[in-house]
């Protein structure tokens, strides 16, 4: 009998590039929002996958970028606690387009980690381009890396070795399972976290709040979709076995909300109804959703607020050295 290997991978990129599609992908169920804007996902989540050998665990996180609210920096903080104790490393880069200035930070960021945690590199949304231009940017960002590594050098120990490399699809299921089995033989020989039934940490309400506002972010331009925040105010099951979710949707100005709401109501019931039948099917059971829009000011760049919605703020980083 072969053992157990059970592994915590991170899995770092800049956003939009398909982190939280390639969890819901690898475990063949919808846990994570997903959508075509940046910085669709907010909180660290992770999601269970669990065969008869292996289990790994993916901390899936937010896109690491350039800052401009304090949402931004928990989001960034978020990305980088989560390399802390994990066994694997796993570096998702948007292989359609050269690597951006957020890569190259990423790349540094990346350089500083431990070199006994193994990095690999998945080049996904390979499905957009020629096979031709591949090999190209395979090595653009692995070059990325190197330089890091050269900048870093004063770490001397601590700069690591090259990434793996494997190309993957993630809507596409291209090479899937090749970086599944690359992952498990990366991961340690130790028996599993959690239940084999459990498939990630979070709880169906907060699903329910973030399918909510992905619903918003695929429905609404510019810069509107970045100011929504989605709090649940009633989560209840019915005796009929229905799920009932009440549910606040912040915006930050008066404008803002006209434009959720939409003429007689049609945009937000529109977003109301793509939400629903999100959270159906990943509960399984019918549900009554109801919706109302708020404002309530600049809160991206209020603590407060953000503790309310759930952001756990941490200001760690704030206090003076000693
Ligand atoms: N063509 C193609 N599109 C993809 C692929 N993987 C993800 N996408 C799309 O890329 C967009 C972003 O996907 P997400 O999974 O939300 O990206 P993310 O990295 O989690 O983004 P943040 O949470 O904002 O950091 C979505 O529109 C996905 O459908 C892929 O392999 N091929
Ligand atoms: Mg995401």
């Amino acid at each position: 009998m072969t053992e157990f290997r059970s592994g915590f991978i991170a899995i770092i990129g800049r956003p939009n590039v398909g982190k939280s599609t390639l969890v819901n992908a690898l475990l063949g169920q919808k846990i994570a929002a997903v959508s075509p804007k940046p910085q669709t996902t907010r909180k660290r989540q992770l999601g269970i996958l669990t065969s008869e050998d292996a289990q790994l665990v993916f901390v899936d996180t937010p896109g690491i970028h350039n800052p401009r609210h304090k949402l931004g920096e928990f989001l960034n903080q978020e990305a980088q606690e989560s390399l802390e104790g994990v066994d694997v490393i796993l570096w998702l880069v948007d292989a359609s387009v050269k690597p951006a200035e957020e890569d190259k930070q990423i790349a540094s960021l990346l350089g500083r980690t431990p070199r006994r945690i193994p990095l690999v590199l998945a080049a996904n949304k390979i499905d957009l381009i020629p096979a031709e231009v591949l090999p190209a940017r395979l090595e653009a960002y692995q070059e990325s890396l190197k330089k890091a590594r050269v900048a870093k050098s004063q770490y001397g120990e601590h700069s690591r070795n090259e990434a793996q490399v494997i190309s993957i699809s993630a809507t596409e299921n291209q090479n899937l399972d090749s970086l599944r089995d690359l992952l498990i033989s990366l991961s340690p020989i130790r028996s599993p976290e959690y239940d084999e039934e459990q498939v990630t940490d979070s709880y169906e309400r907060d699903i329910a709040a973030d399918l909510i506002r992905e619903a918003c972010l695929h429905r609404l331009r510019e810069e509107v979709p970045h100011g929504v925040g989605v709090r649940i105010d009633e989560f209840a099951e019915r005796e009929n076995g229905m799920l009932y979710i009440a549910a606040t949707v912040f915006v930050e100005r008066e404008s803002q909300k006209g434009i959720v709401i939409g003429e007689g109501g049609k945009m937000l019931k529109q977003i109301g109804s793509a939400a629903r039948k999100e959270i159906e099917e990943m509960g399984g059971r019918p549900v009554f959703l109801e919706l109302r829009v708020k404002v309530l000011k600049d809160w991206r760049n209020d603590e407060n607020m953000l503790r309310r919605l759930g952001y756990k703020i941490n200001n760690k980083k704030k206090r003076p050295s000693r």
